[in-house]
């Protein structure tokens, strides 16, 4: 059975711009995802790298289709897709989805940010949008693991500029949030996944360890918030959802 989120998580959400939902994805599910990831030569031929203030790079691979990968079966699954429906409380589409590949010693950080920062500038009238990272590798803290700043949603959007080759949001803001509101964490492990608001403010560090740090990211708009303008991202078109037992078919279990 899939599972579905509660009410008491929807509202868990809306008041902290995020939800960890610990083994979304059982240890075989993550092992076969693991496996496929690693040994997927496009992954690595279509990952591009992204530098931090630093100058130090983080790869990701974006693919803003859904094809005959496990990757998209996950996009699809009632798990992710089914709940952010639930979460987000309209239907909901595809935007695009990234494996992010924070490498051992070498993957650099992600500065501080909302995602509405960048998908506003693609013609998002709401930021009635949000993603699922889904831990593929074990993510912490001296690998790099997700930050959030809960609550942060609630500040609605924030001035974005240029830092390294990613978009920051205006370090004041993010500087008084940090002593208003709390710091957290998201320590994962394989299978656990992260629902997060688009406006909740975010980041990660370089992974200064000897452990990669893999992840999928699901990211979804709402049918209601078809852009108005063109983008590398689609505009508003239907989402099939499938049921667990084709997902897991197509991860091979
Ligand atoms: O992978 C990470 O650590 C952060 C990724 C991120 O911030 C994003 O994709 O918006």
């Amino acid at each position: 059975m899939a599972k579905q989120l509660t009410e008491r998580e929807k509202e868990q959400f809306h008041q902290d711009g995020f939800l960890i939902v610990p083994a979304l994805f059982n240890k075989d599910e993550m092992l076969q995802l693991l496996q496929i990831a690693k040994s997927d030569r496009a992954i690595l031929e279509d990952a591009y790298a992204k530098k931090d203030a630093a100058g130090n790079e983080s790869k990701l691979a974006v693919r803003n289709e859904l094809d005959h990968s496990p990757y998209a079966a996950i996009v699809r699954s009632k798990r992710v897709a089914g709940n952010m429906e639930f979460l987000l409380q309209d239907e909901v589409y595809h935007y695009h989805h990234k494996m992010m590949l924070k490498e051992p010693k070498v993957g650099g950080a992600w500065e501080w940010h909302q995602d509405y920062g960048y998908w506003y500038n693609n013609g998002c009238l709401y930021p009635d949008m949000a993603s699922c990272m889904l831990a593929v590798d074990q993510a912490t803290q001296a690998n790099g693991c997700l930050q959030v700043i809960r609550g942060s949603h609630h500040m609605g959007r924030i001035e974005h500029g240029k830092t390294g080759d990613q978009t920051g949001a205006d370090l004041q803001r993010v500087e008084v949030a940090l002593q208003r509101l709390e710091l957290v964490f998201c320590e994962l492990n394989p299978g656990d996944a992260v629902f997060f608001h688009s406006n909740t403010l975010h980041r990660s560090d370089r992974n200064g360890s000897e452990h990669p740090r893999w992840s999928l990211i699901c990211c979804y708009n709402t049918r209601h918030n078809d852009p108005f303008l063109p983008s590398k991202h689609p505009n508003y078109h239907p989402l099939e959802i499938w049921d667990e037992q084709r997902v897991r078919a197509s991860l091979g279990i």
